[in-house]
Parts: structure tokens; C-alpha cells; sequence
């Protein structure tokens, strides 16, 4: 059978920290290895796109801050760089992650350019493109508008599939394309990395996050305030954002001594490796990329049964599941599983094996490869 030719694919996504930029940032560098040609079209380089690989280019977004606005506008020079990397190269598919505004920026992109040179736009919402900006009556109804218009929308959970079809009212397909994360090699032995933490025998806690509101880091140093006993663990912290708004309330719970953070880490593999529980509280998640970073390294976490966390892990089986904003059940479930190794292994190994079997590069980017040649057949 002859092979199927390799596809020509704008991406664009958020640069900084965060779950979306790092999900299209992995996927355009697996497209890549799988033979594409991948562009991606941002005002920075995303932070985890590597610089030397064949086949990954990286078109930067230059934004005039003209002194006539008062708000300096990127949807526009952005649709601009979208056409103009389009008809250079001919891009098959224009895939945005995160709706506002990429997917705005990329309906215009495809009508700026002729017939035959329009790419198919496939749009990826990620959580709060839905949740919070589709009921904002100054975003809701521009992004609905961009999804009618889109050749393919998916979301990356079906929770988050089920609240964009009520919120915005949306009556088109969307399809289900689970998040995925390949880990890479830690670059120091587990034992090294617990040596510089200082861990001794204490059981590590690992939360990664951009410390945005819906993590709800109040609540994080809440149930790290009532593990018991106090000495028998470490939270390390690993921060997408400047930690000092915390530090007042790490004092005042008296866990100075008990909380340890490392800012913008990019080799995050080092730590993962290292952790015996995650410990997440968001009030919302539509999937939380950071349990299943963890989940890769057999480490099970404790986390709230909200959004699309249910469909990542499998609580009592994969991890522990808590009702939304119980803090002292949450401590608890935390001492247990410190207290008992045989079954933290026994959730760590399930939590691998289920992260390797549904949210591995091979089983979620065939899904994208097969849905970008059904847009295009189309
Ligand atoms: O929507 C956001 O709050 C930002 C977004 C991001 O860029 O990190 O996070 C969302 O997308 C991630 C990747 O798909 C998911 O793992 C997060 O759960 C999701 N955040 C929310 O739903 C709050």
C-alpha cells in the first residue's frame, strides 16, 4: 500500500507555561518525527520546542505597539503571519489550541487567502476557552462563531466536549482527542534529585502548576498544613509562575520548613521520577496534564473529582479522587498513602500502565493524523 504523503501543518498555540502551549508544543514535535512539516505560528517560540529538529519551524508574530491603541491587538498581526505562512509553504491544516483568539485569527486567515490555498483549521479547545471566556458574553459569542466556522473542533476532554455544546449552544460535531505526554529521560538518578531536596526518608508530595486561580494554592497549603505527622513529608512545588505571592501564607501555616520550590523547572522528568504522591486542588480542570505527567512516572496522586480529572485517573484503582474543596479528607488520604508504600506502588503501577495504554504519543497522535486527512478529503 502506498504510504499516505506527509501533511504540511501550521500550529499555534500559547508559548508560556502552561497546559495547551505544552500539548501542541509535544504534538507538533511528534508530527514532526512522524514525517510532517510542522510550523508553528506564535508570538514567541514555545518554550519546549526544541531549536534543532528537521521538519519543526517556528514563524514569530511581531506586534507593533502603536501608541493610537490603548490595547495592543495580536489577533490581527497574527491572522496576517497565519496567511502569509500558509501561502508560502501551502499548509494543509491550521491547527489553533485554545480558542481566544487563535481560532478567530485563523478563520480570518483562511478567508484572506484564495481557493486552493485555504488551509482546513482544526480547533483544539483546552479548558477555560469553554468554561470561562464561552460565558462571557464579551468572548462567548465570537468564539462560538469560530468553532461554527472551523473544519474540525475537538475537545480534550468529554467533560469539557459536554460543557461547550451547552455553553456556547454549539449544535456541530466535536470529537473527543484526549491530552497525551511521551516523558522523556531524567537527566539525574531519583536518589540525586531527593539528595538536593534534602528528603532523607519523608515521603515527596509534587505539584506542578502555573499557580493560576482555579489551582486553588490556598487550599493546596491547606491540606499540606494537616498532613500528620508533619515530619513525614516534603510538598515540593514546581512553578510555572513567581511563587512570592505564597510565601506569606507558607509562613503562616508554619510550613516554612515543609515546602520546597523550584521555579520554571524544565527538566521536569528529574522530579517526577523522584515523587511519591501528587497533590492537586483545582476548583477546575478540564483535564490536568500534570496527573498524567506524574501518573507516566508511576506516581499516583491525590486530587478532586472535578472537570475531566475522572477520565485521566480512576480513583481507588489509578489514584485518589476527593469531592471538591474537602480539605481535611484530602490530608487524610494523603497520611494514608504515606503511610502505606505496598499500595502506593500497587495505584502507581496501575496509574503507568493506564497513562502508557490511553494518553501515550502512540495511542492519541494517530487520532490527529487520521482526523487532519479527513478534513482534507473533505
Ligand atoms: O484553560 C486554561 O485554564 C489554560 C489551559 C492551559 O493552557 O494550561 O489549561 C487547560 O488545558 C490543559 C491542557 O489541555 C488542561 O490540562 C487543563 O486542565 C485546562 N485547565 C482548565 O480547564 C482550568
Amino acid at each position: 500500500m502506498a504510504r499516505a504523503r506527509p501533511l504540511k501543518i501550521g500550529i499555534t498555540c500559547y508559548p508560556s507555561v502552561g497546559g495547551s502551549g505544552i500539548m501542541a508544543s509535544e504534538l507538533g514535535e511528534e508530527l514532526a518525527a512522524r514525517g510532517h512539516d510542522v510550523h508553528f505560528i506564535s508570538y514567541e517560540r514555545p518554550f519546549r520546542v526544541p531549536q534543532d529538529r528537521p521538519r519543526l519551524t517556528f514563524h514569530p508574530v511581531v506586534i507593533n505597539d502603536y501608541g493610537l491603541f490603548k490595547y495592543p491587538d495580536y489577533t490581527l498581526p497574527l491572522s496576517v503571519k497565519m496567511a502569509e505562512v500558509s501561502r508560502s509553504v501551502g499548509l494543509d491544516v491550521l491547527h489553533v489550541h485554545y480558542a481566544v483568539p487563535h481560532a478567530t485569527a485563523a478563520i480570518l486567515a483562511r478567508d484572506m487567502l484564495p481557493l486552493g490555498k485555504k488551509p482546513k483549521v482544526v480547533t483544539t479547545l483546552h479548558g477555560t476557552d469553554t468554561t470561562l471566556l464561552g460565558r462571557d458574553p464579551g468572548y462567548g459569542p465570537a468564539i462560538a462563531h469560530a468553532l461554527a466556522c472551523s473544519d474540525a473542533v475537538t475537545t480534550v476532554s468529554e467533560y469539557l466536549r459536554r460543557e461547550t455544546l451547552e455553553v456556547m449552544s454549539v449544535t456541530r460535531p466535536i470529537e473527543v482527542i484526549y491530552n497525551f505526554f511521551e516523558p522523556r529521560a531524567p537527566t539525574r538518578s531519583r536518589a540525586a534529585v531527593r539528595r538536593e531536596l534534602g528528603l532523607g526518608a519523608r515521603a515527596m508530595l509534587l505539584h506542578v502548576s502555573n499557580l493560576r486561580a482555579p489551582k486553588r494554592i490556598d487550599l493546596l497549603l491547606e491540606v499540606a498544613a494537616r498532613i500528620r505527622p508533619k515530619d513525614a513529608f516534603k510538598l515540593v512545588v514546581l512553578a510555572g509562575a513567581s511563587w512570592a505571592p505564597f510565601e506569606k501564607e507558607v509562613r503562616r501555616l508554619g510550613l516554612t520548613d515543609r515546602v520546597i520550590v523550584r521555579e520554571r523547572v524544565t527538566d521536569i522528568e528529574d522530579y517526577l521520577q523522584a515523587a511519591d504522591l501528587g497533590l492537586f486542588t483545582s476548583e477546575m480542570e478540564s483535564f490536568c496534564v500534570s496527573i498524567l505527567e506524574a501518573m507516566n512516572f508511576a506516581c499516583p496522586s491525590v486530587a478532586p473529582a472535578v472537570g475531566g480529572i475522572p477520565e485521566v485517573t480512576v480513583s481507588g484503582k489509578t489514584g485518589e479522587l476527593v469531592p471538591f474543596g474537602e480539605v481535611d479528607t484530602m490530608a487524610r488520604a494523603v497520611e494514608a498513602l504515606i503511610k502505606n508504600p505496598a499500595e502506593r506502588r500497587k495505584l502507581g503501577a496501575a496509574a503507568k500502565a493506564r497513562a502508557r495504554k490511553f494518553f501515550s504519543a502512540d495511542a492519541i497522535v494517530p487520532l490527529y493524523e487520521a482526523l487532519y486527512r479527513r478534513v482534507c478529503a473533505q
